[in-house]
Formats: C-alpha cells, structure tokens, sequence
C-alpha cells in the first residue's frame, strides 16, 4: 500500500525483510547498549557485519548509552542499505509512562537524521512491537501519524517505507494508514501497490 501525502512524499507498507531493502538507510530497533540483541537488531548485525558494531561501540564509547526515543547513525557494512539508522524504543509498560511519546520520538529523530544525511529514502521496521511488548494497533498509529507529520517538513527525505515482518502486521499498518488517510481525503491518496513479499522463498520439495 501507498500513501501520497503530496509533493512527492509518499508512505509504503510491505510485508518482507528490512535487511534486503535498497533504500538510502534502515533503521534498527536497537537497545540502549548498541551491541546487538535478538529480533531485527540481531538480523541487522548478521546480515551488515562487523563493522556496524565496530561503529557502534566507538558510538558509545564517545557518548554513552542512548536513551530510548534516541537515534544515530552507522554504517549499513555489507547491507544494500547506505546506512543502519538505530533507534531505541520504549519497553510496554502499560502505555501510561510515556511510552507514546518517546515512540513517536524514535521516529521523529530517525527521519531528522535521515534528513541531516540528505538521504531520500529511509525504510523503518515496526519499533517496539517485539521484544519491547508494544502492541502492534497503537504502535502503527503512532508511527504513521508521526512520519506524516514529520515528513513535509524535511527537504530531502521523501519516501518513507514501513517493512513489516508478518502478514498480521502489514494487515494492521494497512488498517492504520486507511483511517489517516480517512482523516485528509482532499489531501491523501491511497493506492494498493503490489504486495511485495521479498523473503527467500521456500526451496523446492
Ligand atoms: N525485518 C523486518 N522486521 C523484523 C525483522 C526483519 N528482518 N526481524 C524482526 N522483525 P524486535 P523491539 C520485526 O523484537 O520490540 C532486540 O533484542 C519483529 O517481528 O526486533 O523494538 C533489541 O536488541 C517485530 O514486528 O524489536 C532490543 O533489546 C519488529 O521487528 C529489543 O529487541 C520489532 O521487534 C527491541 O525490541
């Protein structure tokens, strides 16, 4: 799915890896140690290779740990990307400490640095919905909401891609992008664009 916010900015849902996706940068769904971790964070070190690590602990060597809604920027190593953007997101803890806000935060302070990099596109995972126990509903929200907010404003970064990981969770950022669209029919466009499902396919039997 896509949504055209005007002036060639656009939004992107697909269903696949973050790792394949030859965008100027990924971000990763770090945690505040930098130094790698299970989920997407774990599949962006394997598949990037040392040297993002390498950058990383220079990273907090320099300037300690970083704080969730925080982000910065590292090499991609041998991904297609041209940099790994990591961002901490908040742990769940109910909703009613901030979560919210420092969410929208990780996405807010991806797109700036992005924009900082003159970087055109960016694609992002679906922070904080893993390991950190976000649910999947609000978290779409507030991340759609805040790129489309965000993304009008910055002079170089135009299309923003959301990589989800499961068919549930490209069915509930579809379901988001739909009512935001809803919220601005004279000014959003929605159209279906192919669903792209880039993970290796299963082998012959
Ligand atoms: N491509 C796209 N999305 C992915 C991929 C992938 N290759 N792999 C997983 N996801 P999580 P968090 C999805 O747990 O909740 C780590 O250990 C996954 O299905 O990766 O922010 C860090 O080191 C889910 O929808 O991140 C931290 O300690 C989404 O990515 C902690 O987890 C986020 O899940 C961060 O937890």
């Amino acid at each position: 799915m896509r949504l055209s916010l005007g002036e060639g900015s656009v939004i992107e849902l697909i269903e696949g890896d973050i790792t394949r996706q030859s965008v100027d940068a990924i971000v990763n769904a770090a945690n505040s140690s930098l130094m790698g971790g299970g989920g997407v964070d774990g599949a962006i070190h394997r598949a990037g290779g040392l040297e993002i690590l390498e950058e990383c602990r220079k990273i907090v060597v320099e300037h300690g740990s970083l704080p969730p809604g925080r982000a910065v920027s590292t090499t991609a190593g041998q991904l297609p990307a041209g940099f790994v953007i990591h961002t901490v997101g908040p742990v769940w803890h109910g909703g009613a400490h901030g979560e919210p806000q420092t969410l929208a935060s990780c996405y807010r302070e991806s797109l700036t640095i992005a924009d900082k990099l003159h970087l055109t596109s960016i694609a992002f995972p679906s922070i904080s919905t893993g390991v950190y126990g976000y649910p999947v509903a609000p978290a779409a929200d507030i991340a759609l909401k805040t790129v489309s907010i965000t993304l009008p404003d910055l002079r170089h970064v135009r299309e923003v891609r959301f990589v989800l990981f499961s068919n549930a969770d490209f069915q509930t950022y579809s379901r988001a992008l739909n009512s935001l669209a809803a919220q601005k029919p004279d000014r959003y466009r929605v159209d279906v664009i192919h669903a792209e499902i880039n993970r290796a396919e299963p082998g012959p039997s």
